[in-house]
């Protein structure tokens, strides 16, 4: 099983460059004064979040970041140059956490947010610094500071308005494929979506909202079956749950209250959370389906990806929720999300 959603990165700033000692040295004055140079500052280290990312799969492949070291100082009073930073990108939606004490540094939720996470050292200070009417020759300068190293713990938790919730083939990827931009697989097999992805559906002029779409949950998957529970994380932040079923299911109401019951054991709070149940796939129902009523104040929409049916629907019923205008019997519980 991949574990995408969580990593562990080991950070180090670049040290600071050397002081240096020197003295000056020009014709005819056989002994100048001191002029070495300061040394540069390590390069820092800095967590940027891209929204263009919804994993931290990368940092499986690279887990080492090390910035450089400032460059010495020298004399002539010629500063050292600054070791480059090295910013790392991240998904919106990450949680930092140092792995030794466990703390939260950071939660890295907006767009272009920059963290320094690693200081680089400074630089030290050339002997020009240190003369003294009584000491007119320091032999001495200062050696540059440690940069800061750490190891940090990453969860990403991806911020999103809608999480789609359903079956393996209920059509999850396909429903945000058309109403995004978002280009997922999709395929007619089980666990096509392996890695959660985010689309933006536009509503209206102005108006906009992020619909995550994850990974398929079946039966047991809070015992780790299929790809296990992992990727409900991903749906803990956003405001509703949109819980998909085909029009084809053998037992609508079985599959959502299977769906309910994993939810329920990864986290009680989900439950909480405003959810509506879309049936997918009507182009292809028998056509004496019947949906089951599961919930008298529960809105059950009917769509189809293929035909368009029930999606304009669909997108004024999500965008209902997630501005908040209305409200429904039950108020919305905060702090879940
Ligand atoms: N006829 C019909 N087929 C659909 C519709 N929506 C999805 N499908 C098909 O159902 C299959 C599964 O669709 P996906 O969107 O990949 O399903 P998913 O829920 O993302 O599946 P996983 O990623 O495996 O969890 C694909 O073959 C789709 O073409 C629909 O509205 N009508
Ligand atoms: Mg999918």
């Amino acid at each position: 099983m991949k574990f995408v959603d969580s990593a562990s990165i080991f950070v180090q700033a670049g040290d600071g460059g050397k002081g240096c000692v020197s003295f000056r040295r020009e014709k005819y004055v056989p002994k100048g004064g001191p002029d070495g140079g300061d040394g540069g500052r390590g390069g820092h280290v800095w967590l940027r979040t891209n929204p263009q990312l919804t994993t931290l799969l990368d940092f499986k492949y690279k887990n080492k970041y090390i910035a450089v070291r400032g460059v010495h100082g020298q004399g002539a009073r010629k500063t050292g140059r600054d070791g480059a930073d090295i910013v790392i990108d991240v998904p919106c939606g990450t949680i930092v956490r140092n792995t030794e004490t466990q703390e939260i540094i950071a939660d890295l939720t907006g767009e272009d947010q920059e963290l320094l996470i690693a200081k680089g050292g400074k630089g030290g200070r050339g002997n020009q610094h240190f003369a003294t009417p009584t000491r007119q020759a320091p032999r001495f300068a200062e050696p540059g500071q440690s940069g800061e190293s750490l190891t940090l713990q990453m969860e990403l938790k991806l911020m999103a308005d809608v999480g789609l919730v359903g079956f393996p083939n209920a059509g999850k990827s396909t429903l945000i494929s058309v109403i995004s931009a978002a280009k997922p697989k999709i395929a007619d097999y089980p666990f096509t979506t392996l890695v959660p992805n985010l689309g933006i559906v536009r509503y209206e002029e102005y108006k906009s909202f992020v619909m995550a779409d994850i990974p398929g949950i079946i039966e047991g998957a809070a015992e780790g079956k299929g790809l296990g529970l992992q990727f409900l994380r991903h749906i803990e932040r956003t405001k509703i749950l949109a819980i998909l079923i085909a029009a084809d299911s053998p037992d609508i109401a079985l599959e959502y209250q299977t769906l309910l019951g994993e939810l329920a054991k990864f986290d009680e709070g989900l439950l909480h959370k405003p959810r509506m149940v879309v049936i997918t796939k009507m182009d292809i129902a028998a056509e004496d389906i019947e949906i089951p009523v599961l919930d008298t104040s529960l809105a059950v929409l009917p769509i189809s990806a293929v035909s368009g049916q029930g999606i304009k629907e669909l997108k004024d019923e999500l965008w209902r929720e997630v501005s908040g205008r209305i409200r429904t019997a039950e108020p919305a519980e905060e702090g879940v999300g």
